[in-house]
């Protein structure tokens, strides 16, 4: 960990401060009513009782423990309970508090308070990745879930979503399939992080309306450099609803303001081998040392006519996306993470999100993956806290003030005074709110159905989709995706499997791409022109923002938070190297690592904070050799 340490104090000079000084405070002060600090204090049992439970109580220096010893036994009980389940997918991950500011009036859309002239909303954000488990490695391949909790004035509004626009299926139904299937073989216990294997694409084959879903994840925009640079994209139609009554459809997304940045995978498998907390540990740094990741919040509106349709496109079907060339998305605030968790286990582990923890002015579609999302996390958040009273933890709990008849259940933290636990009541006791208090559920002009009850699964042009994506790519892109398929498909130890994937899905998407790949895994490549071909020299599509990171896309805006390693030695990169890099790197708050063969000062008088041994290039975006030149370079 050292060889981020040092990076984290050269950053600390640099950090700009950037919170806005009008921010409320209410949920840091409510966390501080919940913070324990133990330090120097003597060790006690949970009864207060002064106990050294580092020994075991004994018959003599050579006897048998004693049963008596309540303390340790004490102690001992409490550790064998200290895990509770992890997360059924997205296990792996980490947070950091912020604050949401809304960029000024927007009561023509919602009466969401967060979304109003002047208001700034504390806020928790989790990131994570979708397969691994906990302790597993966060730099793979993979889905980064991005969940943010608002803190606002009028409830909690949650904004969970992933790093990509899609998903791989468009019913909540089948999301059990899918975790199983991606997830590690039910026989074997692996692979364990990732899809490359014949489960995974088994369901794939049969799930053609994730083909979009899975090329962007095999595109680099699957391999972030870490979640300062990532989008977070709500996938799902939303619906905002104004005081009026007045319903207006729209999609989010979290736009960084740092702008994109992947890896390539040759550096991704490798970085997760040299240290796989590369992620969490770029967020903690920087966030410590002052440089605060940003994200706009932008939405695509679209008029509630009734149709949930979009100039043909489906908005309830949520792996089909809009392309902003379409519909513009327009900013609406800004996200600023600005505070690292005091507790890793009470904050990021256990801060539970909900799709369906909303405030008025939000609501919903008749979308049968948000549908099932709107159950299943509040229904995971009961079991994986034990309790129903998960909501009421520090992390959870809202700063707006909440009254219901939710009584007991395990670990129930009040002391609810009054005799009355029923709604509406005449004897005194939490009461109905009235018609105008709330538009929970209203949804105006929306029906609840317009059809036979029945099974239904949705069609569209799923490769089509796919399609356009792979055209967006440049050339670069697309040996990068064609390589992915590769590594995936190569994985997979049936041969019937792989050959489906390339004829049924590849070879509807782009013939040549599917030829590509079938070629690089052994599989029969698809005659040619048996599938549709897209240009295959560049880019050819009228989205280009599809695919974000091509070149001269204008998304990598900032260096802020990279790093730069120095290769010193005792009689090199000296003292006024030294002087002379720091100005350069300092303006654009860029941090820098001195790397030699040992940690310490050196000959030189410059001090190297990593070595050889400790760290790697991987971890820095530029390595620097040789000396500063003193004149300017011709
Ligand atoms: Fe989910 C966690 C994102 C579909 C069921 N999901 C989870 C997390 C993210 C997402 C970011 C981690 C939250 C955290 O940090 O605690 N999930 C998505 C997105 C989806 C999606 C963007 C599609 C648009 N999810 C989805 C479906 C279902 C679930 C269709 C079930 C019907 N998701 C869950 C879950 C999790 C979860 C099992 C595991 C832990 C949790 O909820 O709290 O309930």
């Amino acid at each position: 960990m050292r060889h981020f340490s040092i990076f984290l104090a050269i950053l600390a000079r640099l950090g700009s401060g950037v919170v806005a000084q009008n921010v409320a405070n209410q949920k840091i002060e409510q966390l501080q009513a919940d913070m324990k600090d133990t330090n120097g204090q003597i060790d006690t049992t949970d009864n207060a009782v002064p106990a050294n439970t580092s020994n075991s109580l004994r018959a003599g220096p050579r006897g048998y423990n004693l049963l008596e010893d309540t303390s340790v036994r004490k102690k001992m009980i409490h550790f064998d309970r200290e895990r509770v389940p992890e997360r059924v997918v997205h296990a792996l991950g980490h947070g950091a508090y912020g604050q949401f500011e809304s960029y000024g009036d927007w009561s023509n859309l919602t009466m969401a308070c967060w979304l109003q002239e002047g208001a700034v909303s504390e806020a928790f954000t989790r990131f994570s990745v979708v397969v691994p488990s906990m302790g597993g490695s966060e730099n793979g391949r993979d889905t980064h879930g991005f969940a943010t909790k608002i803190y606002s004035q009028c409830g909690n509004q949650d904004l969970v979503g992933n790093h990509v626009s899609s998903f791989f299926i468009d019913d909540g139904a089948a999301f059990p399939d899918l975790i199983h299937a991606v997830k590690y073989e039910a026989n074997k216990g692996f692979p364990t992080a990732g899809t490359a294997h014949e489960t995974a694409y088994d369901f794939f084959n049969l799930h053609p309306e994730g083909a979009f879903q899975l090329m962007n994840v095999l595109s680099d925009l699957g391999i972030p450099r870490d979640v300062r640079h990532i989008a977070g994209n709500g996938i799902h139609t939303y619906r905002f609803i104004n005081a009026q009554g007045n319903s207006t459809l729209f999609k989010w997304y979290w736009q960084p303001v740092l702008g994109l940045r992947s890896l390539i995978y040759d550096e991704t498998q490798k970085l997760q081998g040299k240290n796989n907390n590369f992620i969490r540990i770029d967020m903690y740094n920087n966030i410590a040392a002052g440089i605060y990741p940003e994200w706009e919040f932008a939405v695509q509106l679209f008029p509630d006519d009734g149709t949930y349709m979009y100039q043909g496109y489906d908005l309830i079907i949520p792996t089909v996306i809009v392309p902003f060339e379409v519909n513009p998305p327009i900013k609406l605030g800004k996200l600023t993470l600005n505070r690292n968790p005091t507790n890793f286990f009470a904050e990021p582990e256990s801060v539970s999100f909900a799709p369906s923890n909303v405030v008025d002015g939000v609501t919903f579609v008749p979308d049968p993956l948000l549908q099932w999302r709107l159950m299943a996390y509040d229904d995971t958040t009961t079991h994986r806290h034990g309790s129903p009273n998960g909501y009421t933890l520090p992390v959870n709990r809202p700063i707006a003030p909440f009254n219901n008849n939710y009584r007991d259940g395990y670990m129930q933290p009040y002391l609810y005074e009054g005799d009355s636990t029923s709604t509406p009541n005449d004897i005194g006791g939490v009461q109905e709110p009235s018609q105008n208090q709330t538009l929970e559920y209203i949804t105006a002009g929306a029906t609840a159905g317009s059809g036979p009850i029945g099974r239904y699964r949705a069609q569209y042009d799923w490769y089509g989709q796919a399609r356009t994506f792979w055209g967006a790519m440049d050339i670069y892109a697309r040996q990068h995706t064609v390589d992915a398929y590769r590594f995936e498909l190569g994985n997979i130890g049936v041969p019937a499997v792989v050959q489906r994937y390339v004829d049924q899905t590849l070879n509807n998407i782009d013939n040549c791409l599917a030829r590509r790949v079938a070629y690089g895994v052994g599989a029969e490549m698809p005659a040619i022109g048996s599938g549709p071909t897209t240009n295959v020299t560049n880019s050819t599509t009228p989205y280009p923002s599809l695919y974000p990171l091509n070149p001269g896309q204008e998304t990598n805006k900032s260096n802020a938070g990279l790093t730069v390693a120095v290769v010193a030695g005792d009689n090199m990169f000296g003292p006024a190297d030294m002087q002379a890099m720091m100005p350069l790197l300092s303006a654009q708050q860029v941090g820098l690592a001195v790397v030699a063969p040992r940690i310490g000062t050196l000959q030189s008088g410059v001090t190297a904070n990593a070595s050889f041994t400790t760290t790697s290039n991987l971890f820095y975006d530029a390595v620097f050799f040789g000396s500063i030149p003193t004149r300017p370079l011709r």
